[in-house]
């Protein structure tokens, strides 16, 4: 079984040079490995009109066409995790009953979502999925369109890389995300439908807190069809997707056919690991189910965690918000 935190551990994403990335990115669309010239400084700059506007940058064809079958073949069919629930956008204690509230309050709709989730540590390691994601190349440029001084891999094993299966029919509902930048891989698209729907920081501010931050009014809206802001895109396999969803309400509609729609999640921080704030043990189990709890797995990491981060002061682990 690997190690939850990895080998690298904490010095992840150091900036170095990685020329055999090009043999998996189309490193002459997008020159991640010579960020300071002119073709670069072009395609950072347009990438962060739209991180800034939107709150989402799609790089198109940025795998490589030759490599995308493999790198669909080696991650189809890993052991997931199936999520299928019904339940509002929000679930945040914070807020309170929703019982009392007017029937046509966005926190009043029910949404079903049917996804499955493979959590990082049945990711093996030599896959070019995980190639892209341990790129300090990859890491770097991704950076720097943000602004970003530095990315780390995000330390938690079961969360850092995850890959997302909708079946024929299945969904992910509207929801935000806990964390400010998550990097989407779409592998392989489905057959119909699994558009990406968005609005772009329709909340002020991460994590919301209920009161006039949530804007319940234009969530109203968007739920109504009505919000003249919402974004949709349909990615094509090979398309990395930059995101900020803490802000910005989103949805994966539903999929259909025989094929599966199968995105990869990739993690980043801008903390060092032993600053990360990491999920609680039952974040992971919501999300990748009884074995966590039952396996060696989080014991060990939470070992490895403490033997590494001895005499620094790390965050408490949080409830994940999506
Ligand atoms: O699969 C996608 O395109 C987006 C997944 C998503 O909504 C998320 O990771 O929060």
């Amino acid at each position: 079984m690997q190690s939850l935190l990895r080998s690298r551990y904490p010095s992840t994403c150091e900036p170095a040079e990685d020329p055999a990335i090009a043999n998996i990115v189309d490193t002459a669309r997008y020159p991640i490995h010579e960020l300071d010239g002119t073709q670069a400084a072009a395609t950072i700059a347009k990438a962060r009109a739209a991180w800034e506007t939107y709150g989402e940058v799609s790089l198109p064809g940025f795998i490589r066409a030759d490599v995308r079958a493999l790198l669909a073949d080696e991650v189809s069919g890993l052991p997931a995790h199936n999520r299928r629930y019904t339940a509002p956008y929000l679930a945040r204690k914070s807020l309170g009953s929703n019982a009392s509230l007017d029937p046509e309050h966005p926190l009043r709709r029910l949404f079903q979502s049917d996804i499955h989730a493979v959590a990082g540590d049945q990711i093996p390691n030599a896959t070019l999925l995980r190639r892209v994601y341990d790129s300090p190349a990859v890491a770097a440029f991704f950076a720097r369109v943000i602004r970003r001084g530095r990315l780390y891999h995000y330390a938690d094993g079961l969360q850092q890389l995850n890959v997302m299966y909708l079946l024929d029919r299945g969904g992910r509902s509207w929801h935000y995300d806990g964390s400010d930048f998550v990097a989407t891989l779409m592998v392989q698209q489905a057959d119909e439908g699994g558009d990406f729907d968005f609005a772009p920081f329709i909340r002020t501010r991460c994590g919301g807190g209920g009161g006039d931050a949530e804007n319940f009014a234009r969530v109203r809206e968007l739920f109504d069809g009505a919000y003249a802001g919402r974004r949709t895109t349909r990615a094509e396999a090979g398309t990395v997707q930059l995101f900020n969803g803490c802000r910005s309400l989103h949805r994966v509609r539903t999929a259909f056919g025989p094929t599966a729609r199968i995105t990869a999640v990739l993690s980043y921080d801008s903390n060092p690991p032993c600053a990360q704030q990491l999920p609680s043990l039952e974040a992971n189990v919501r999300n990748y189910g009884e074995r966590v709890r039952d396996s060696a797995v989080w014991l060990r990491a939470q070992e490895e965690r403490r033997r590494l981060c001895a005499g620094v002061e790390s965050p408490p682990p949080f409830e994940t918000e999506g």
